[in-house]
């Protein structure tokens, strides 16, 4: 199975972290869907990343579909909890870490990929605020019952809060203070320090197999 984005996606990320700790095996392709689009595009026309070249050469796209995926390749190993309060909790974390994600993208996008003289700050100041939103929830919760961070027992949704934070932290730091956010500073910390993060940095290396 081939992964193919770059590590500073978050959503390649996520699904990089995951397939680790599922145990299941993939090489990674550190294509760029800006300086490799045609690269890319040969293997996803749509050029999205992550995409996923399956062993059969079906191609998923999507980080939670191919996460889908993975756990049903994994079973009976998985990253969600099984009973329902526990999955609705997880579910909701993973959809806060989400959209904050897609906020903080777009205002990578907007400093990044639009001109300086077009940039509409009424729209950046809007994904702004859904960002801190979705990120004051975040810590609300995090503070009323933590997630368990170690690679025996860290779940779906601690992989993609960690993500999702270290993420924004390192592309929009200005945009979502750390200060305000205690409780997923300390989460994002404990992450960051276990082996399938740190085999999976943000930015542009490539993932390899040890062992
Ligand atoms: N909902 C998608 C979002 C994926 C996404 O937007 N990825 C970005 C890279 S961070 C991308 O492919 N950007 C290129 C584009 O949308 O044209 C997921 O979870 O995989």
């Amino acid at each position: 199975m081939k992964l193919i984005g770059m590590l500073d996606s978050p959503y390649v990320r996520r699904v990089a972290i995951s397939l680790q700790l599922l145990g299941v095996d993939f090489e990674h392709h550190s294509l760029s869907v800006f300086r490799t689009f045609d690269e890319f595009s040969r293997i996803n026309p749509v050029v999205k990343a992550p995409t996923l070249v399956c062993d059969d050469g079906e191609v998923l796209m999507d980080s939670t579909l191919i996460l889908d995926y993975a756990e049903a390749l994994a079973r009976p190993r998985t990253l969600m909890p099984q009973g329902l309060d526990e999955l609705q909790r997880s579910l909701q974390l993973i959809g806060l870490a989400l959209a904050a994600t897609e906020k903080c993208v777009q205002v990578v996008y907007e400093h990044g990929v639009r001109p300086a003289e077009k940039l509409h700050r009424p729209w950046l100041d809007r994904v702004i605020g859904q960002a801190l939103a979705a990120y004051d929830e975040l810590e609300r919760r995090l503070a009323a019952r933590p997630l368990v961070v170690d690679s025996a027992r860290i779940d779906q949704a601690g992989v993609t809060v960690a993500v999702a934070w270290h993420f924004t932290q390192r592309m929009t730091p200005e945009a979502v203070p750390a200060e305000r956010f205690p409780h997923l500073v300390a989460l994002s910390a404990a992450a960051e320090s276990l082996p399938e993060f740190q085999a999976t940095p943000h930015g542009d290396s490539t993932y390899r197999r040890h062992g």
